[in-house]
């Protein structure tokens, strides 16, 4: 891990808070939920991150997942730099998004074909105006607790930032806007139907395993169900795989599932690091997709090269073996951080699908968004301070999912479950 540290995180801090909105670049960063100040990252490399104090910290943020391979890995850094002597962008289109495009068909059931964006909130507006487009319908249904992006007509009740903060919306959404999005508690199915029996929805969207409220998976048959209303209602179904996508498995949540959302929107993992979104669908719904067809979206950093380079090179590592490997670290830490909770006596749950996964500060499952709201974020922003200070950096939110990546190696491990069970009894009365 090397570099030059400019300045120190108190220095840093100072600067940033007057030259952006809370000193930065997305809202949950700014620790306000956790108390503390965020360190500011000079480094990364594997698991671990190093601040500008210094400090090494082994890291379950990870990007909040699109680094599956961990910091720095060889092969995508190796990638990124043959391509950046080539240019870094040409706004043309290029080998690399054929490629690319060419590995998300393969592996995710339901795409025929894909558009590549420069982020998830991006790919989720455009499945939306997709959706609209092909219905001539303008409601949308979506669930309290998941976050698709911060386009307008999504942010209602929308976790992950947004609940962190205690916001229940975004001021600046029109009210017409807001009008089109109706939202129903996750896991609700019989809310659903009510919801798309009244009304003429244009999509149903939906995390398939939700990951913005921490991590929920969805009950059983729960999106079986999404999948027989959308088609008795002539809903569309939107799978929105951002952070499952090559997550939980190469063809995402669906192939674990087996249910084929109409639309899917992609992002994170795809692009190895770098800024990157995707939706895909079958060949006649993304025929409407301009020039094909009249729903126009267009970007100049669409399928940038260094991000199609590094998405390459990050999904040519996820081969059966790694998934097996995510698995078994999720297990174990799983395993880890429940004998941990048993010895501190403290109310908490571990919810976890392959290498996601949440420490809740509350006994009660949790099955969506009410449930999450149940856990004491107080403690579990004592729990974060905590860790932190045992080298442990987790994300500054008890909304948000734990990411593993190939490089959390046994000792990384070890030293999570070491420092959890230390601090699960520091902050258990
Ligand atoms: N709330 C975002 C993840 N669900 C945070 C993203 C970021 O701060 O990078």
């Amino acid at each position: 891990m090397s570099t030059t540290s400019v300045a120190r995180n108190e220095e840093l801090l100072a600067r940033a808070e007057a030259l952006m909105p809370g000193g930065v670049s997305s809202p949950v960063r700014a620790y306000r939920a956790v108390g503390g100040h965020p360190p500011f990252i000079v480094a990364g490399e594997g698991c671990r991150v190093r601040d500008a104090d210094g400090r090494t910290f082994v890291d379950l943020v990870c990007s909040w997942g699109p680094l599956i391979a961990g910091h720095a890995h060889p092969a995508v850094v190796a990638a990124i730099e043959r391509q950046a002597r080539l240019g870094t962008s040409y706004g043309a289109p290029t080998p690399l998004e054929v490629e690319l495009a060419a590995e998300v068909v393969a592996a995710v059931p339901s795409l025929e074909m894909v558009r590549f964006v420069s982020s998830g909130t991006e790919a989720a507006m455009s499945a939306l105006r997709l959706a609209r487009a092909a219905t001539g319908r303008a409601a949308i249904l979506k669930f309290a607790g998941c976050y698709h992006g911060h386009a307008d007509a999504l942010l209602s009740k929308a976790g992950s930032g947004l609940a962190t903060l205690g916001l229940p919306g975004s001021a600046g959404v029109t009210p017409e806007t807001a009008a089109d999005t109706i939202t129903v508690a996750y896991n609700d199915a019989s809310a659903v139907r009510d919801v798309a029996e009244r009304v003429p929805l244009a999509a149903i969207v939906v995390e398939p395993f939700a990951g913005n409220m921490g991590c929920v998976p969805p009950q059983p048959g729960f999106l079986e169900e999404l999948r027989r209303i959308a088609d008795a209602t002539g809903a569309l179904l939107v799978f929105d795989e951002v952070i499952t996508g090559f997550r939980l498995a190469r063809g995402g949540a669906q192939s674990i599932v087996g249910v084929r959302p109409d639309i899917t929107t992609l992002g994170k993992v795809i692009g190895g690091g770098l800024p990157v979104g995707a939706y895909g669908a079958s060949r006649a719904l993304m025929s409407q997709v301009a020039p094909l067809g009249p729903m126009y979206q267009a970007g100049t950093l669409s399928g940038n090269p260094l991000a199609m380079a590094a998405g390459l090179a990050t999904l040519r590592l996820l081969d059966d073996g790694a998934y097996a490997r995510l698995e078994a670290a999720g297990a174990w830490l799983e395993a880890g951080l429940n004998d941990a909770i048993r010895s501190s006596g403290a109310r908490a749950r571990v919810q976890r699908a392959g290498s996601l996964l949440t420490l809740f500060f509350t006994d009660r499952v949790v099955r969506d968004e009410d449930d999450a709201m149940t856990s004491d974020r107080e403690r579990f922003a004592a729990f974060h301070r905590a860790m932190l200070r045992r080298g442990v950096m987790l994300p500054p939110s008890q909304f948000e999912c734990w990411f593993l990546s190939l490089a959390h190696d046994d000792p990384a491990l070890e030293e999570i479950v070491t420092a959890a069970r230390a601090s699960l009894k520091e902050v258990t009365p």
